[in-house]
């Protein structure tokens, strides 16, 4: 008896043990260097993945490349107005499922930073609030204001609760180590005096009442009360110090690259100068860094914040809009965080000395009594690259640099060598299947119907503000009026409005259109008008293009025609004020959000009177449908709309976004880029003249296997379609130049092959990749045959960078060695 209860005791403990190790709690706290998890201080790297800003087929690649990346913990901002677009009706489903992506954090072995906020900023649409709110009576955003405080906290506590649920918390086993109340209050609330630090210490108190068992933060708040952690945003955080003695030094925003609008050209941060960044907060106290966005996406549906915040939302992050590694950014951080974890018993437990040594060259050591050590040595003048000596070891040091010594006599990483391969990405046309290339189209008309003849569904003596008219459920509101003239007359329709598009209509015939521009949103709108004897129907189309996210009292901010004036102005200047006429109004399209003309055919019934007969170009309000096949192969896939003037793009009823490639950016906004000195977001733009956007992400998860695939747009201001085709975007050609001692990597993508080198050599090289040449000196071998053999054929290849190898250069002495490749992937 016993002989046969025994093993299975023993696998019952066995199994219980298991369980206990599986859900085993965490204990995170902190001190005022770190934060503490299970007694130990920890060095944190994490970066911000929003979950809705990708699709959840997306989500496990997305963390399972920032693990390898070297994060420790992926950060998210929860987003209220996505999750109850109206009071108390909840979405937590397909990309907003925040449980799921949590899940998959912690099936990666990763932690997670939840910013439950519940304001996002994020250049989300309306700062991640609800529209709804501003429709209760009373209510003033982020202040000591009762309805306000209740909405919030009834969120706020939704979110706990449901984390709760699902064990999500650390000391529940779950990943989250540390969530954050509010966000970046403190840069927006001086104007609102008193009451903003009574709210200030009413979060403190609402969060802490929500006991959660991990930290509290709350970015940029200098007088957060404990023990909320004050933490710092910014492009750097070196010199910041938190409000309290208590409080660890921590980061949660360091903007990786910058978000772009309609009408800007793209912004780059340059993996040196990021590199920089982090490398200079550690060297300065720092011990937990955020990258604001590791993974920035799309901002698929309404959801671009605004106004005007474009549908990439790719920041020019370690991993791209697509999911791809962004080569060199993302290696050169890996290296960098592996460099600094190298030291991380010295930052965590030792003192830090520092020894400045001239012309802005800070030496500092980190010592813990003698056991480790570690060394940052920076330089940051903006100019002048400096060799100096510390402690008997030579470093140079490259101007705005800082290199990492985890023993104090070795330097393992400099900010500014960049040893990683860059990839030069390409769009590849889908271009297997004969004639796939060439959609065929078929379209119709926007129905308008009544709104040209002023019927709406509701009515008013004036002229109303947009978004609490339509509470954001649509971008577009109409506005119409009628009036009755003694005899066919020319008059001009003025209309005043605060944006962002207007279209007129006078009599069905549409008669202008209009957008404001990105420095004054408020334009009057003039256009000489026939008008008949008897009655005449205005109506005026507004469009909104994502709502303002940012600064103290947006919920005030007014949207459309608001107030007016409208007016007919005639010859003798006799004029016609329409202002305080009966308006009628009627909320969204017809064929948007009344037909759903993008939905999914296979899930409903309409039939609606689709047209090939010829194509129209150019023609406003039009809706166009094509069938495709998906492109082969599992690499992403884009849309290229460039034709097309402004609209919205549905792939199997899928949203794609908002598009506008007639929008093309600034053409003077562009200078050559240098990462050394501050960076600011002006500094580093391409693309400058071109469509702000021309290629639109179309995640593989909207894709079915074989025929038929949808692609519908709506084209507002007309445009031509004819030219749109579906790409997959791989690494064209991938490059590195490495320093002798180090290994050269160069890799494809997705299976695909090096197809040929264009160039090696070994000596002393100049340029970047795509420039490559060799300046004084070059190795006799012949390196390019040398790394043809080694490389062509492989999906990777690597090599290291040795005089053995490569040959020992004698016209080189003295002169720092490099070995620089250039790769095509076929
Ligand atoms: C949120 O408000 C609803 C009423 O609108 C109430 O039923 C619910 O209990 C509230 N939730 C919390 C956590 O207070
Ligand atoms: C940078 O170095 C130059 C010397 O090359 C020096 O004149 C200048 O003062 C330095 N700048 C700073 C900020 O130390
Ligand atoms: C660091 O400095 C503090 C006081 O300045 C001292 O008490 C402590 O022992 C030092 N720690 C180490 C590891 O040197
Ligand atoms: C247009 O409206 C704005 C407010 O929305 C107002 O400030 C401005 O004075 C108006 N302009 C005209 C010409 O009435
Ligand atoms: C309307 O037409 C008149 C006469 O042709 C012209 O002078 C005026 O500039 C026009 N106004 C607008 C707003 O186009
Ligand atoms: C119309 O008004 C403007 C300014 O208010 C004035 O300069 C102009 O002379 C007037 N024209 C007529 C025909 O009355
Ligand atoms: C934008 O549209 C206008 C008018 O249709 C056209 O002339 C122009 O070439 C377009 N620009 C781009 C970049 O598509
Ligand atoms: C103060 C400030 O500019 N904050 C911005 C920091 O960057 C994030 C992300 O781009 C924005 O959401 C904040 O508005």
């Amino acid at each position: 008896m016993s002989s046969f209860l025994l093993p299975s005791f023993t696998s019952l403990v066995l199994i219980l043990l298991h369980f206990f190790v599986l859900v085993s709690s965490t204990e995170v706290t902190h001190d005022g260097r770190a934060i503490i998890i299970d007694g130990e201080k920890k060095l944190l790297f994490s970066g911000s993945i929003h979950y809705p800003r990708s699709t959840p087929e997306m989500w496990p690649h997305l963390i399972q490349k920032a693990k390898l990346g070297g994060l420790d913990a992926i950060e998210t901002y929860v987003f209220w107005n996505a999750h109850e677009p109206r009071q108390r009706e909840y979405n937590f489903e397909g990309n907003l499922d925040l449980i799921r992506f949590l899940k998959e954090i912690k099936n990666a072995g990763l932690y997670s930073v939840l910013r439950i906020g519940p304001y996002a900023c994020a250049e989300w649409n309306y700062g991640g609030f609800p529209v709804w709110l501003r429709n209760i009576p009373g209510l003033q955003f982020r202040t000591d204001n009762k309805q306000f405080e209740n909405e919030m906290q009834n969120f706020t506590t939704l979110i706990v609760n449901m984390i709760k649920n699902e064990q999500l918390l650390a000391p529940q086993g779950g990943p989250i180590i540390l969530a954050q109340i509010e966000n970046e209050y403190g840069n927006i609330m001086k104007p609102f005096g008193e009451a903003g630090k009574r709210y200030v210490q009413w979060c403190a108190k609402m969060a802490e009442s929500q006991n959660i068992g991990v930290p509290w933060v709350m970015c940029q708040q200098p007088d957060a009360p404990q023990p909320m952690i004050n933490t710092c945003n910014g492009f750097y955080c070196d010199s910041f110090k938190p409000n309290n003695p208590k409080s660890p030094k921590m980061w949660t925003e360091n903007w990786t690259g910058w978000f772009q609008k309609w009408s800007e050209a793209k912004p780059h941060r340059r993996a040196e100068d990021l590199a920089f960044s982090v490398a200079r907060f550690f060297q300065t106290g720092g011990t937990f860094q955020n990258y604001y966005m590791y993974h920035g996406g799309t901002n698929f549906g309404r959801f671009a914040g605004g106004p005007y915040i474009s549908t990439t939302y790719d920041y020019d992050a370690p991993l791209d809009e697509y999911g791809n590694l962004r080569q060199p950014k993302w290696g050169h951080l890996k290296e960098l965080h592996a460099a600094i974890k190298m030291m991380d018993k010295a930052l965590l437990q030792g003192n830090a000395t520092d020894t400045d040594l001239g012309n802005g060259v800070t030496a500092t050591k980190y010592t813990d009594e003698g056991n480790a050590c570690g060394c940052f040595l920076s330089n940051i003048n903006t100019t002048t690259d400096f060799t100096v000596v510390f402690e008997g070891a030579e470093y140079f040091l490259p101007a705005w640099s800082v290199s990492v010594a985890p023993d104090c006599k070795l330097e393992v990483y400099n900010t500014a060598k960049v040893n990683t391969e860059t990839h030069i990405m390409i769009k590849k046309p889908d271009t297997c299947k004969e004639g796939s290339q060439k959609l065929s189209w078929s379209w119709l008309s926007e129905m308008h119907g009544d709104n040209l003849k002023g019927v709406g569904s509701f009515s008013a003596q004036r002229l109303l503000e947009q978004t609490s008219s339509t509470v954001d459920d649509s971008d577009y509101l109409w506005y119409m009026t009628s009036v009755d003239v003694k005899e066919k007359e020319v008059m001009v329709l003025s209309v005043n409005t605060t944006g962002h598009v207007l279209h007129a209509f006078v009599n069905g015939e549409l008669v202008g259109s209009q957008y404001s521009l990105k420095s004054e949103w408020n334009f009057v709108f003039e256009k000489n008008v026939s008008l008949n004897a008897g009655i005449n129907y205005i109506s005026l189309l507004s469009a909104t293009v994502g709502l303002e996210n940012y600064g103290s009292f947006f919920e005030y901010d007014s949207y459309g025609i608001v107030g007016g004036p409208v007016k007919l102005i005639g010859n003798g200047n006799n004029s016609i004020d329409l202002t305080k006429n009966k308006w009628s109004y009627k909320i969204g399209l017809n064929g948007m959000e009344k037909q759903q003309v993008f939905a999914d055919e296979n899930c409903n019934t309409r039939s609606l009177q689709w047209k090939t007969d010829y194509i129209p170009t150019l023609k406003p309000f039009t809706w166009y449908k094509a069938n495709f096949e998906s492109p082969i192969g599992d690499e992403p896939v884009v849309v290229d709309l460039l034709g097309m003037g402004k609209g919205a793009a549905w792939v199997n009823g899928y949203s794609l976004g908002r598009f506008w490639p007639n929008y093309t950016a600034d053409p003077n906004a562009c200078k050559p880029c240098d990462y050394r000195g501050q960076y600011t977001d002006s500094r580093c733009r391409t693309d400058c003249g071109e469509p702000s956007q021309r290629w639109y992400h179309v995640p593989r998860s909207f894709l079915k296997a074989g025929l038929p695939n949808t692609l519908v747009l709506f084209e507002e201001f007309g445009g031509d379609p004819l030219g749109i085709n579906f790409q997959t975007v791989t690494v064209g050609t991938t490059c590195a130049k490495v320093d002798e001692g180090k290994t050269l990597v160069l890799t494809c993508q997705a299976g695909r092959l090096i197809s040929d080198v264009t160039f090696a050599a070994y000596g002393d090289i100049q340029g970047e990749c795509g420039s490559f040449k060799t300046a004084k000196c070059e190795s006799g071998e012949p390196v390019l045959s040398l790394i043809k053999q080694e490389c062509i054929g492989k999906p990777l290849c690597s090599i290291d960078v040795a005089i053995e190898k490569l040959g020992a250069c004698a016209s080189c002495a003295g002169i720092p060695k490099k070995l620089a490749v250039e790769a095509v992937c076929s």
